[in-house]
């Protein structure tokens, strides 16, 4: 292992390794963070990417100030540009969420995969980072409050990793962990950790019977038909508490389990702590329906075992999850599942198996290295999700025809043409999945899921690339955009809106058993206005350019469609966003997607009204700027600054409804343009992104995609005039 640098701190110091050593390795949008090690060739130089992720320094252009929206939107994307990769792809860190590396982290620990040396260093500093300065705990999410839940299992994480309990930083957040309640109070997913690491009791948790997946369909409550992250996590979860697997105790848990509680472990009253939750961390109070049904299922689990039905579950569990990890190639749907799936097989298969070491090798794609150490992505990335709006940004903009853009264009449409999914799931419907082919998911062909927003992100993409430019090939074939057009078609909900990944399978009454205490709307599918907007903008592109195909199912589906975005516009007249920050994010694809149905401001009743609630949000600066609690709340809440990005969102659902007043919009794009740095990019601000109403999670692509996309629509309404700013 190369070097060590200390950093130092105000309480002693920390490790880091050699940042100029780390280099990224991609491939069909894979990322894979390596560190080069002594001995290793040398003969590979950094690249911009890499030093532009991990803060280093580098040489870019530089430009003097631009005097039109037009340049600075050039030069945003030549700066911007320098980030693609070789696949076509723009890579990113998806960080925010801090209950993703503790899982990973434990898992390893227990089924002994060695931990790296450089990861070891790079994720202590990470969590130093992100401890809350005040009082040493971490929070849900990197800018929420501590919480039992993010303190105990980030605090487990850095003792794996080697730190010493009587360290100044673990000193600190064991004193708020305790204060916050203990690990007794962790919520359930916390619990469920922590008993697999044993330093925590079963008896401590509500069940989570593996018997519910032989339950019929038909019932309403069948976890086929929850939302399928709540499945995928719940299906391991379920295999690991059906069996009670806890790792071997030995010295260093048994220090654990006394740093992590104020009384005696032996003392502990778990039946107790089943139901104890801290208020630090409770973002959903527990109803008395589920604690009616946790106290069934505890007698449940009192019970002689009938008729074999723990093994006979146990078994349908794991099957389950063997389809998964085949179908994903091993990456399975996102990290929390990925973490606990490697501990079933470890303890189903054993650590030689072929299954333990395939779904070994993907741990480091969920791995990304920063300037402030080494984190755990949300997904496998968001490379889908980001080159397709890079793409689509770049040609609004009117930048796609200059020829230097060219090559960038052709690699940014191989990049689509690879990430479009071109098979089904096996045993699709006996693991209740959606069909796969034709559409794209939100990271890379590999993993494999529908997205219903990211498909239609992903056709528009494609059908800009190949039908508004006159260089590029027509690598998607007309065949595989009607394969992207048969699975939106079959996405649609009664209501006429769009759900994530498939239709509403349940009913909205399961919310009331949501076991999570710290996520909202997790149980089912919901429609949601921003992946609604962007299938009904999709279809209504398509049809342009292909007016024969499903002509009339694509017509009904978007009325409907349409009809949803007008029942789902509040009072105010904006729409709430699920997936990012917040109203300004999901007004502008609303406003958006009228626009591409034929409503703007001076035909549309709704669209008057959302123009006018953006309006109403300007601020001084001439920028809009919105706080995450926006989402938490459903009540919008100013950030204490005008943020780029929510700015570039109002723009772009103003300059869609054709917003007759250019004044506003004008102040909008100064404020834009003064932000910007001499190289054309803009510094990260406020994190951007949100999930299950309490996650915040960060999309750092999009200060620069959606502000270039703003400043050239800008530019080609109004004739790029001079801006002063
Ligand atoms: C995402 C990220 C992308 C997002 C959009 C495409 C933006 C959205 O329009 C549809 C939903 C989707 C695909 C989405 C769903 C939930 C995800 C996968 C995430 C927010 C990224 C991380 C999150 C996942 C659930 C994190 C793991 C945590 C658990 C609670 C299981």
């Amino acid at each position: 292992m190369p070097p060590i640098s200390k950093l130092h701190t105000e309480e002693g110091f920390v490790e880091a390794t050699d940042l100029s050593r780390w280099r990224l390795k991609v491939g069909h949008g894979r990322q894979i963070w390596h560190y080069l090690e002594n001995g290793e060739v040398e003969n590979w130089p950094q690249s911009i990417i890499e030093k532009y992720w991990l803060g280093l320094p580098f040489e870019s252009k530089e430009f003097d100030k631009p005097k039109t929206a037009l340049e600075a939107a050039r030069n945003g994307f030549e700066f911007f540009k320098q980030l693609q990769t070789e696949d076509g792809h723009w890579a990113g860190e998806y960080g925010g969420p801090m209950f993703l590396l503790p899982g990973l982290i434990i898992s390893m620990y227990i089924t002994r995969i060695p931990i790296p040396e450089s990861w070891r260093i790079e994720i202590i500093r990470y969590l130093f980072n992100k401890a809350n300065p005040d009082d040493g705990g971490w929070g849900i999410h990197t800018e929420g409050q501590s919480t039992t839940f993010g303190t105990a299992l980030n605090y487990v994480v850095v003792r794996i990793l080697g730190v010493d309990a009587d360290h100044p930083y673990m000193v600190k957040a064991r004193a708020t962990l305790h204060k916050l309640g203990s690990a007794i109070a962790i919520p359930s997913w916390g619990k469920f950790w922590l008993a697999c690491l044993n330093v925590y009791d079963w008896e401590g948790m509500n069940p989570i019977p593996p018997e519910l997946w032989l339950l019929p369909y038909a019932i309403p409550f069948h976890p086929g038909r929850y939302w399928v992250h709540c499945r995928a996590v719940y299906l391991p979860m379920g295999y690991m508490y059906g069996r009670r697997l806890s790792v071997d105790i030995n010295p260093f848990i048994e220090s654990l389990r006394q740093e992590l509680y104020v009384q005696p472990y032996d003392t502990i009253d778990w039946v107790r702590a089943r139901n104890n939750v801290s208020n630090a961390d409770i973002y959903l109070p527990r109803t008395k329906s589920l604690t009616l049904i946790n106290i069934i299922l505890n007698v449940y689990e009192k019970l002689p075992n009938l008729f074999g039905l723990r093994q006979i579950s146990l078994d349908e569990a794991y099957k389950l999850m063997q389809y998964e990890d085949e179908n994903t190639d091993y990456l399975d749907l996102a990290p929390v599942s990925k973490a606990i799936h490697i501990l079933c097989t470890y303890y189903e298969e054993g650590s030689n198996s072929e299954a333990f070491k395939l779904a070994k090798e993907r741990l480091i794609d969920f791995m990304w290295m920063s300037s402030e150490g080494m984190m755990m992505n949300g997904t496998n990335g968001s490379q889908l999700w980001d080159t397709a709006f890079a793409a689509q940004a770049c040609i609004e903009a009117g930048l796609a025809n200059n020829t230097e853009n060219h090559k960038v264009m052709l690699k940014t449409l191989e990049f689509l043409d690879d990430a479009q999914i071109k098979r089904n799931p096996t045993n699709m419907e006996y693991c209740y999945r959606h069909p796969s082919k034709g559409a794209w998911g939100f990271s890379t062909r590999d993993q494999g899921y529908t997205v219903s927003d990211c498909t239609a992100e992903g056709m528009k993409a494609v059908l800009y690339l190949q039908n508004r430019l006159d260089y590029t090939p027509n690598l998607i074939s007309k065949e595989r955009l009607y394969q992207a057009v048969d699975i939106l078609l079959t996405m649609q909900n009664n209501d006429g809106g769009f759900a994530s990944y498939e239709k509403v399978r349940g009913p909205e009454f399961l919310e009331w058993i949501n076991p999570s205490e710290v996520f909202g709307k997790i149980m089912i599918e919901y429609s949601y206005p921003e992946c609604t907007t962007a299938v009904l903008t999709g279809l209504s592109i398509f049809r342009k350019y292909y007016p024969d195909y499903r002509a009339d199912e694509i017509e009904k589906v978007c009325q409907k469609a349409a009809n949803f975005i007008h029942a789902t516009q509040r009072n105010d007249g904006s729409w709430y966003g699920s997936w990012a920050i917040c109203f300004t994010y999901a007004s502008m694809f609303a406003l958006e997607s009228l626009a591409y149905f034929g409503e703007t401001y001076n035909n549309s009743k709704s669209v008057r009204k959302g123009c006018d609630f953006l309006i109403s949000k300007q601020r001084k600066d001439g920028g809009w700027g919105e706080a995450y609690k926006s989402c938490e709340t459903g009540i919008y809440h100013e950030h204490s600054q005008s943020q780029v990005v929510n700015t570039a969102w109002a723009l772009l659902g103003l300059m869609s409804a054709k917003y007759p007043d250019e004044k506003p919009i004008q102040r909008g794009i100064e404020l834009l343009m003064s932000r910007q740095l001499s190289t054309g990019e803009w510094k990260q601000e406020a994190i951007e992104g949100i999930f299950n109403k309490s996650v915040a999670i960060s999309y750092p692509n999009y200060k620069f995609i959606f502000t270039i996309w703003a400043l050239g629509k800008y530019a080609k309404i109004y004739n790029n005039p001079i801006i002063k700013y």
